[in-house]
């Protein structure tokens, strides 16, 4: 059966971030409160449009991973040949957000060319309503927010990600924003071919190319 054409991108990050919930509102609409942990992997197919002056429709094909430390060795083996990445964190669990720099660094090992990146901080209902108040040290004050927007900013420039993004799949916001987001960048620098397998990654990799990633932060 002949594979059909898109870009291939991942959703990573820690166990119950909310990977499966953003992938299903952005590719069914759907939200659902009680889904089960992911065994191992799954991947849907969507189209979405490019945010560009003159968008573009896009086909991806979104692999939601697991954040079980049992299944890092088989999803792992699915970074290779990926063109973009969803890297998540919950807003309410500072555990998560620490656990960013080790779901970068097996993107690093794993990725032959490291993909274009964006971060995702999950879970923006549980958070959005509340008085906050940011001491500048991090530490967020009356609210069940454990991570401040500038923290999320800071990380997302320092790894080069293209932009950092609040989200919630239980209130629909921003997720469709953010998959457009990666999905413009890597339609405006990558090349699908006649084979999903002989997709060309972007020329430069983003690691060396961090200064020009910082100021198309969002
Ligand atoms: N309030 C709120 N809860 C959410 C949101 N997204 C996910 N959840 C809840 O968080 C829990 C985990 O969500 P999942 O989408 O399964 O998380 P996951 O990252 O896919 O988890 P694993 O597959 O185990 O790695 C579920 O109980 C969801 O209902 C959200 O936007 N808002
Ligand atoms: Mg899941």
């Amino acid at each position: 059966m002949e594979e059909e054409l898109a870009y291939k991108i991942i959703v990573i990050g820690s166990v119950s971030v909310g990977k499966s919930n953003i992938t299903s509102r952005f590719c069914d609409n759907a939200y659902y409160p009680d889904i089960v942990p992911t065994i191992g992997m799954d991947f849907k197919y969507t189209t979405c449009a490019t945010l560009d002056k003159t968008p573009k429709s896009v086909r991806l094909q979104v692999w939601d991973t697991s954040g079980q430390d049992q299944f890092v060795s088989l999803t792992t083996a699915f970074y290779r040949n990926c063109q973009g990445a969803l890297l998540c964190f919950d807003l309410t669990n500072r555990t998560s957000f620490e656990d960013l720099d080790t779901w970068f660094e097996l993107l690093e090992k794993h990725c032959v060319v490291l993909p274009p990146l964006l971060l995702v901080g999950c879970k923006l209902d549980l958070v959005q309503n509340e008085v906050e108040e940011d001491n500048c040290e991090g530490n967020i004050i009356g609210s069940n927010r454990q991570i401040a927007r500038s923290e999320g900013d800071g990380w997302a420039r320092r790894h080069g990600c293209l932009c950092y993004i609040e989200t919630s799949a239980k209130e629909n916001l921003n997720v469709s924003f953010a998959f457009q987001q990666l999905a413009t960048y890597v339609a405006n620098s990558t090349t699908l071919t006649a084979s999903s397998q002989n997709v060309k990654q972007p020329s430069h990799r983003l690691k060396d190319n961090r200064e020009k990633q910082e100021k198309k932060c969002c």
